[in-house]
């Protein structure tokens, strides 16, 4: 039997949605306002009011005739347009800028077909005075250039490929990575599969190419980062980002941006780089709509940092999760406050919340705002502006979405027709959110709002990433996230006992040990490093690596770490010891010489 119309999955129709009358004074987040979003670079260049483009005259006879019309406003990838020779509105029409029957002027000329006026206008003047009419209206105008299909097309070319292994945030335990491969990919957004996945159900994961999610080969092991992966990888992994040689198949560093660094801080009293126990505020990554009260549980190398939610991370670490130090989804306490958020406190600090009671009562230190780095991009995105977003707690899904709260780089985004516990603060730069008409451009299925799924929705060709596909992360309520950690326990112990060279603390037992990290192999945008304690006698085997990578000894810092070669065993070092260690005389010379000149000093 058929199954019922109104049950098939539907996707979102935003050419019906412009096209009725009722919504001519919404306003959609621009393509430019969006950079990873195709063309966004030259979207204003391109697209502008007044553009001419030769289209289907729908106001004939016949179907082959084509006419001039000009752009009068742009709604994400869609323009609306009025055919030359109409005065009002009366004959507007709303048409995706992606659309084959769109051409530059001169395309009819080119292929020989015929440019004919529309039925209403076309007795108002002589058949002779539209050609003039048009020259005289062309002459000086803006047309597409005639590579614009080509550019489309060339913009939409994702980086990453299909087959190629990469490490991706373990979405059953996000304080982890695993090792995961590309199935398949679409205009940069990725269907992922996780390696040697025990559990069926939840093994895949959606993502963008430039999501902070995913990783190069390696990237644990050289940040410090939890990873859950055999032994063998682990080694393997670190060896080939170290030597920056990687198999065709395998991600490697220079995909990806180069790791960001935070700029050294001078002049303040207080302290200079983020340290563990720190507190601060940051978007809950397993229930966006919020931003909790928090603490920077861990430190890692390159200044990434784990992030404790207070009061509901699970004891065993599990739920910790990665933030770069520039990220603009943590902020400094009071942050919320200022800008009138509601902040979530931990439920069993009971008395109302006071950020200077708080830091007292838990003995913790606040993140100064002075570490919280980040320029507000001229993105001019404002509230109540549409687009598609996609749902972070089901990643396969792009939904219409709005635009609620705008709050410098930050946004809070609702999806239409969903309560507004399914809202996200987001960076107003995330990869997550497309413009209008970006899932009909590169055929992805756009979830309708929720209490109209049949309003201005057309069902779902066979052909497009259809909600019927594997279930990825659900949603997660406060209680939820609470069995979550527990699920999480039970899953790392299943893997464990089924996969004896498992190691998932293997990156946390040498995440002390040091990587030498040499500069060809790791991208660094700014060599800064957090500056070294003063008296070198005091040094760890850290701050021994730290001092190697800074004197561009890196490539020769690792044995220095194996031997675990901390500051005063470095002053007793003698000179065939140092031989030993660097296997070569002229670096050994160097390191000696620097050596000498640390204890002069
Ligand atoms: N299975 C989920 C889908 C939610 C999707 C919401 N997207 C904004 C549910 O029905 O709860």
């Amino acid at each position: 039997m058929q199954p019922k119309l109104a049950n098939k999955p539907r996707c979102f129709d935003w050419l019906a949605y412009l096209s009725d009358p009722q919504n001519a004074d919404v306003s959609c987040v621009q393509v430019s306002s969006l950079p990873y979003s195709p063309l966004a670079d030259i979207w204003n260049q391109l697209i502008n009011d007044g553009l001419k483009v030769e289209v289907k005259n729908t106001d004939s006879n016949s179907n082959s005739d084509y006419w001039i019309a000009s752009v009068i406003k742009k709604q994400g990838y869609y323009v609306r347009l009025r055919y030359e020779g109409f005065n009002d509105d009366s004959k507007d029409f709303w048409m995706a800028i992606f659309d084959p029957e769109i051409h530059p002027v001169g395309f009819c000329a080119s292929m020989g077909r015929t440019l004919v006026p529309p039925a209403s206008i076309a007795n108002l003047r002589q058949a002779k005075d539209w050609r003039r009419f048009l020259q005289d209206q062309i002459v000086g105008a803006c047309t597409l250039p005639d590579t614009f299909r080509d550019q489309l097309k060339e913009s939409q070319v994702s980086r990453l490929k299909r087959g190629m292994k990469l490490e991706v945030v373990d979405k059953t335990r996000i304080s982890a990575v695993r090792l995961a491969h590309v199935e398949s990919i679409i205009a940069g957004r990725m269907h992922i599969r996780y390696e040697a996945g025990g559990d069926h159900l939840a093994d895949d994961f959606w993502c963008h190419q430039n999501s902070l999610l995913i990783h190069p080969i390696g990237w644990a092991q050289l940040i410090g980062h939890e990873l859950r992966a055999t032994r063998e990888y682990a080694i393997e992994s670190r060896r080939k980002a170290i030597q920056a040689s990687f198999d065709d198949n395998e991600a490697a560093w220079t995909l990806f941006p180069p790791v960001k660094r935070i700029p050294r801080v001078e002049n303040v009293s207080g302290p200079t780089c983020f340290t563990q126990g720190m507190k601060l505020e940051a978007i809950d990554p397993l229930r966006l709509s919020t931003i909790c009260v928090a603490t920077v549980t861990k430190v890692l190398r390159c200044d990434y940092l784990m992030i404790g939610i207070d009061g509901v991370s699970s004891e065993d670490g599990s739920d910790w999760f990665c933030y770069h130090a520039t990220s603009p989804c943590i902020f400094p306490p009071g942050f919320c406050k200022e800008n009138n958020i509601q902040l979530y406190t931990p439920s069993s600090y009971k008395k109302e919340f006071d950020w200077d009671e708080y830091l007292q009562a838990t003995e913790s230190i606040a993140a100064p705002s002075y570490l919280f780095h980040r320029e507000v991009p001229d993105h001019g995105i404002k509230e109540g502006d549409l687009l598609e977003a996609v749902d972070l707690m089901e990643p396969r899904l792009i939904c219409v979405a709005t635009v609620v709260r705008v709050v410098g780089r930050l946004l809070r985004i609702h999806f239409n027709g969903w309560e507004d516990n399914f809202d996200q603060w987001i960076d107003c730069e995330s990869p997550d959110l497309y413009p209008a008409g970006w899932c009909a451009m590169v055929g992805y299925s756009l979830e309708p709002p929720k209490n109209s799924p049949g309003q201005y929705s057309t069902p779902v060709s066979e052909s497009r990433h259809s909600r019927k596909k594997s279930s990825s992360r659900g949603r997660v309520s406060s209680s939820k996230r609470r069995k979550i950690a527990t699920k999480v326990k039970e899953f790392a112990g299943l893997s464990e006992s089924l996969d004896e060279d498992s190691d998932s603390r293997l990156s946390n037992t040498t995440a002390h040990s040091s990587i030498a990290m040499e500069e060809s192999s790791v991208p660094v945008e700014s060599t800064e490093c957090s500056p070294l304690p003063a008296d070198p006698y005091s040094w760890t085997v850290d701050d021994v690596e730290k001092f190697l990578v800074k004197n561009n000894f890196a490539n020769l810092a690792q044995p220095f770490v194996d031997k675990k070669i901390d500051g005063s065993k470095l002053f007793k070092l003698t000179d065939q010891e140092l031989n030993a260690l660097t296997c070569k005389v002229g670096p050994a010379l160097k390191i000696y010489a620097l050596i000498q000149s640390l204890r002069g000093s």
